[in-house]
């Protein structure tokens, strides 16, 4: 299977982020996507198809405001990674504001997504790869896989969040609908609700998003991912959330795959996009699923057995140690 990473993708190297009450250190490390690399045998550096397919999905302004975030957070005096702390409630009249802190709020739904000076370069890196495996799948191969680190299934059309900036998965799956393309669906088996890809094909009947996740009244992102949510317009029933308690195993895991699978296969994708997260894995240090290294090959040949042409976009996984094995192993059962 074709694998595609660029080394801008290692730049991205916040120190902190703000959790539970207190500073703790920034868990989606650069060391995990060279763990990654060095399990799964080295990748492919992604052709650069440019600034367009991301502007496909997310906002001109949201764009600039990550280019420009660095400065304005040093314009202001300050050291170190840009972090908001005040943001608008939800149904807050639109102001246009300048002030740094501000615009971070507006354009951000938590406080562990710091944004660097490199914080750009590393997240465009990320949607390339996403970019390129989707431009081999669409060439006639079976499968590729993205190594997308940063991750990106937090990240709304505006936002950023969970450690994500740019939706590599949404980038993936519009660039499929561009292509020609008429159903395209998203399949979201990080242990985390995609809220951003949930957010952005909301409205939408052409792509279908189906997420597997841990139940948000216990687990992260809390506001998205309940099983009552299916969209809304010409996107009613075109999303699906599957919520899972704390401690499930791989039984019960699959099964809710399956439903989602079995759902995609009704909706009639003819293109699929995996956001894989190996933060399901037992010994993760922030999740709470208990699957083990060898229920991946599995999920993914479940997944295979779809027969739809896949790409493949990392997510979260954050036991540094599993995860080149962890990824390994999922990538195994195509
Ligand atoms: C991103 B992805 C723990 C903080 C947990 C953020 C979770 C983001 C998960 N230090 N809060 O879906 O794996
Ligand atoms: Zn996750």
């Amino acid at each position: 299977m074709r694998r595609f990473f660029a080394p801008e993708q290692l730049r991205h190297q916040p120190r902190q982020e703000l959790h539970n009450g207190g500073f703790t250190d920034y868990a989606a490390i650069a060391a995990r996507a060279e763990a990654i690399l060095h399990a799964v045998g080295g990748a492919e550096p992604p052709a650069d198809q440019g600034e367009a397919p991301i502007l496909a999905v997310h906002t001109a302004a949201y764009i600039d405001f990550l280019k420009q975030a660095p400065r304005l957070w040093a314009d202001v005096g300050r050291p170190g990674e840009a972090i908001p702390y005040a943001f608008p409630v939800v149904g807050r009249r639109p102001l246009r504001l300048s002030r740094i802190d501000a615009l971070m709020g507006a354009h951000a739904f938590d406080a562990t997504t710091p944004i660097t000076s490199d914080t750009w370069a590393a997240a465009y890196g990320s949607s390339q790869s996403a970019l390129a495996a989707t431009r081999a799948v669409l060439g006639g191969e079976r499968t590729a896989f993205a190594l997308c680190r940063p991750p990106g299934h937090h990240a709304g059309a505006d936002y950023c969040g969970g450690y994500c900036h740019l939706n590599h998965a949404a980038i993936a799956a519009q660039a499929a609908r561009d292509a020609g393309h008429a159903r395209v669906a998203v399949l979201d088996i990080d242990y985390h609700h995609g809220n951003g890809t949930q957010d952005i094909f909301w409205s939408r009947g052409d792509v279908f998003y189906a997420s597997v996740h841990a139940d948000p009244a216990t687990d992260y992102p809390f506001y998205w991912g309940h099983a009552d949510e299916t969209g809304d317009g010409d996107g009613t029933g075109a999303t699906l959330n599957l919520p899972l308690p704390q401690g499930t195993s791989a039984a019960a895991f699959r099964a809710a795959q399956a439903q989602a699978l079995d759902a995609i296969a009704r909706f009639g994708a003819t293109f699929l996009v995996v956001s894989f997260g190996a933060d399901t894995w037992a010994g993760d240090p922030i999740s709470h699923f208990a699957l083990t290294t060898d229920d991946y090959p599995r999920l993914a040949a479940d997944i295979s057995a779809l027969g739809l042409p896949t790409a493949v976009v990392m997510e979260g996984g954050y036991a540094v140690e599993a995860l080149g094995r962890n990824v390994a192993a999922f990538l195994s059962g195509f």
